[in-house]
């Protein structure tokens, strides 16, 4: 801790670029996420972001908490708007339109903007090779319109559409393994991330803003008023997540797979990670094991991907 308190303000950029006075719930683990990647991609920043928590949140007419080109863009189109602005920076630079100056584009959503909606959109941008990030901003289900269920949220969560109750766990499959699709679209960087690991969202952040093509960031993003947890917990709730292997840290460019410092060599048990969140309160021991059974299975098969460098 004290070397991070004497090298994290070094290495992080002091200028906010997503301001305070948003409206996001307090403990929101999303938006904390949202202010770290504008902090890494810096001013020549475009971002297309779809409807969801996080354009509700920080851009309430008239105001905007952004300070940097943000476009809303509706449910299921923001990969496709991105993929847009950059086919159009790059047409009126050739033509000598506007400065010969390098800007990101960003296509930003929920997971349900990305992993269902918007899913036919970005699997279009990111085959057609644009150059620009999408980062999908995973917190398990649509929290936007009232925690319905999406392809994002884990077997055994409760939720509004997938309500565990006597005939029901709750959520009845598992989770889209979506950072695996964008690995079968062969573009040149994909990475996971959560906030409570600032260094290393940074870092996976700025390479994928340093390529030239496509990447996409998969981004843990714990939302203590859907999953019912307490607010002052989102962090270690995410520290948990990754020392659980329930959300393991990983990136894979150009198809090598190599796991981050931060993984524990030794997982804790699932049930730790469980325990304080309202959406899995309902769930047996059983259903525990069986659950644990598949996270412990599906590490061990990206720990072994990790191997071949
Ligand atoms: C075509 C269409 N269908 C439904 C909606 C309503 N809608 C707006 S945001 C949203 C949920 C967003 O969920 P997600 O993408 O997971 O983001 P979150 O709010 O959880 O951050 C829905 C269903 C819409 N705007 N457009
Ligand atoms: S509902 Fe969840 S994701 Fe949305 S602002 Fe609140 S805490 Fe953040």
């Amino acid at each position: 801790m004290e070397n991070f308190e004497l090298f994290a303000p070094r290495l992080i950029n002091k200028q906010e670029l997503l301001s305070s006075g948003h409206r996001a719930c307090s403990g929101c683990a999303e938006v904390l996420a949202v202010r770290l990647m504008a902090k890494a991609l810096g001013e020549n920043t475009v971002i297309a972001s779809a409807t969801g928590c996080m354009e509700i949140v920080s851009s309430m007419f008239p105001t905007t908490a952004w300070q940097v080109p943000w476009i809303h863009v509706a449910f299921e189109n923001a990969a496709s708007v991105a993929s847009g602005i950059e086919a159009g920076l790059k047409a009126l630079r050739k033509k000598g339109k506007i400065d010969d100056r390098y800007v990101k584009v960003v296509g930003m959503g929920g997971d349900g903007a990305t992993m269902d909606i918007g899913f036919q959109a970005l699997s279009g941008a990111m085959e057609r090779g644009h150059d620009m990030i999408y980062v999908c901003f995973d917190n398990e289900a649509y929290m936007n319109t009232g925690i319905q269920r999406s392809s994002a949220t884990p077997m055994g969560a409760s939720t509004t559409t997938a309500p565990a109750g006597k005939v029901s766990m709750g959520q009845k499959t598992w989770k889209k393994n979506m950072p695996e699709i964008m690995v079968a679209h062969n573009i040149p960087y994909v990475a996971t991330v959560c906030p409570s690991y600032p260094l290393d969202f940074i870092r996976k952040m700025e390479k994928a803003k340093s390529i030239k093509g496509p990447s996409y960031i998969h981004c843990f993003s714990v939302c203590p008023t859907g999953w019912r947890s307490p607010s002052q917990t989102a962090v270690s709730m995410g520290r948990l997540a990754v020392e659980t292997g329930v959300f393991p840290l990983f990136e894979v460019e150009n198809g090598h797979y190599r796991m981050s410092p931060d993984m524990p060599k030794k997982l804790k048990p699932i049930k730790d990670y469980f325990k304080p969140q309202g959406r899995f309160r309902h769930l047996t021991a059983d259903e525990i094991d069986m659950i644990q059974e598949k996270i412990t299975v599906e590490f061990k098969k990206l720990v072994e991907k990790a191997k071949f460098l």
